[in-house]
């Protein structure tokens, strides 16, 4: 008799198979409509979005650019395709886009393909102090054999030590000097580091997954004008669209816009989703004209998410520096390894509250660490402002520090956010800002 698996078994019969994958789904639908959705680097799509995820591009080819085909059949997605390309540069201010990467870790092996060869050097964030996995030889580092040196990390500051960071820059001469995490609460000061890798002849590769949005927003930082030749990032983080990447440039240069073309295709995509690159079209257009908003009230959020939470009594990092310019908020929940991050997560998932255990400064080891990484971009997008970042720190407090049992507060969790049943910053049908779920 084989073991149940949830609700199938191996024995069941495909016809159940397919309707538990239909039911587990619906469930991960509910959790998150009738709960609070925390993760950084997770968002909501609009429904025009959704709907496009949904039709018939899901099921297409097109290699290669617009007008420039490997198969018949394209003409439409070429308008989509070539509209997306020009909504990307005007949204990030770049001089070049590509928008067919698949994710944000694809864009950045495709980055690494045309900027470094195998064995060439490269400078980043460490994991422990909150860099990429792709930023690091078990990652997209690894994959293409480059020689990795981490930057000295400011605990304090909770960014790299800029002084340290040129001084390995001018010291290894690496071919890439790439900037960024996925704990990211401050911009880095990039004019330095810049200055120091063109100084050697490297490349500046900005990671801008998690603040792509904010970016975009005019409120975080400025790469590309500020050193970066290139930037990577995810379309379905504080860039509120569908799974995805784009591969950005500060560059003219027609030669070095093809080789980051090649490096996407035939680099690392053959088939590169049509459904989300129109998803990421219409995401563009709707950011065009709420955007700057949306990322003005996602920091806000944060800020008052952060000094909220202090405030109920928590341990909240970068109190010095006003604990975050981004969507981001990090708290410490025991000592160094205790796993009292884990086990606060597992606490705050019971009542409904979806967040990530992360590890913090001085943590060693990613399964038992010491913080949560918390994101309100989610939130922000329901429409939740500063009271309600009060009423979400409270139900923190209620569950972590007064030792509330979760089921109990998972009922205020689901009253709070029965009131916030609509996606903000988009289109709707009427054209009106604002959508039922
Ligand atoms: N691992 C994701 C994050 O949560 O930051 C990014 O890929």
């Amino acid at each position: 008799m084989s073991k149940q698996r949830g609700a199938w078994s191996p024995d069941s019969s495909t016809l159940n198979k397919a309707q538990a994958v239909m039911n587990a789904a619906a469930e991960s639908g509910n959790l998150y409509r009738n709960g609070l959705g925390m993760i950084a680097s997770e968002n909501i799509v609009s429904p025009m979005v959704q709907k496009i995820v949904a039709s018939d591009l899901h099921g297409r080819y097109a290699e290669g650019l617009p007008g420039k085909r490997y198969y018949q059949g394209c003409e439409g997605f070429d308008t989509i395709e070539s509209m997306g390309i020009e909504l990307a540069r005007s949204v990030f201010n770049a001089p070049f886009a590509n928008i067919q990467s698949t994710s944000g870790t694809v864009s950045n092996i495709a980055a690494l393909k045309a900027l470094a060869k195998p064995g060439d050097g490269i400078t980043a964030v460490s994991t422990a102090d909150g860099g990429h996995i792709s930023h690091a030889r078990m990652g997209a580092v690894g994959l293409r054999d480059l020689n990795l040196s981490t930057y000295p990390w400011n605990e304090e500051r909770m960014e790299p030590d800029i002084d340290g960071a040129c001084e390995l820059i001018r010291s290894v001469e690496p071919k890439v000097a790439l900037i960024g995490q996925s704990v990211f609460l401050f911009p880095t000061p990039l004019k330095e580091i810049a200055d120091a890798a063109h100084e050697v002849g490297a490349k500046v590769m900005y990671d801008g997954a998690h603040v792509l949005g904010l970016i975009a927003g005019g409120v975080f930082q400025d790469p590309l004008r500020e050193g970066a030749d290139v930037m990577t990032g995810s379309s379905h983080k504080t860039f509120p669209g569908p799974q995805g990447g784009f591969l950005l440039s500060s560059s003219e240069d027609p030669a070095f816009q093809k080789r980051l073309n090649t490096a996407i295709f035939p680099g690392v995509c053959s088939s590169y989703h049509l459904h989300h690159v129109a998803g990421k079209v219409i995401a563009l257009a709707e950011f065009e004209e709420y955007g700057q908003a949306y990322a003005e009230d996602i920091i806000q959020n944060a800020q008052h998410f952060a000094s909220s939470l202090a405030a109920e009594g928590f341990d909240v990092l970068a109190e010095s520096r006003g604990y975050t310019a981004s969507h981001q908020v990090l708290t410490r929940h025991g000592g160094t390894d205790s796993g009292a991050g884990a086990k606060a997560a597992s606490l705050l998932e019971d009542a409904g509250i979806v967040t990530n255990m992360n590890m913090l400064p001085g943590d060693s080891k990613a399964l038992t660490p010491s913080g949560l990484r918390l994101g309100v971009q989610e939130l922000t997008r329901v429409g939740m402002g500063p009271s309600e970042m009060e009423e979400v720190a409270n139900l923190y407090a209620r569950v972590l520090l007064h030792g509330e049992d979760p089921k109990i507060v998972k009922e205020s969790v689901n009253e709070l956010k029965s009131n916030h049943q609509v996606i903000r910053y988009c289109f709707n049908d009427d054209k009106l800002n604002g959508y039922p779920l």
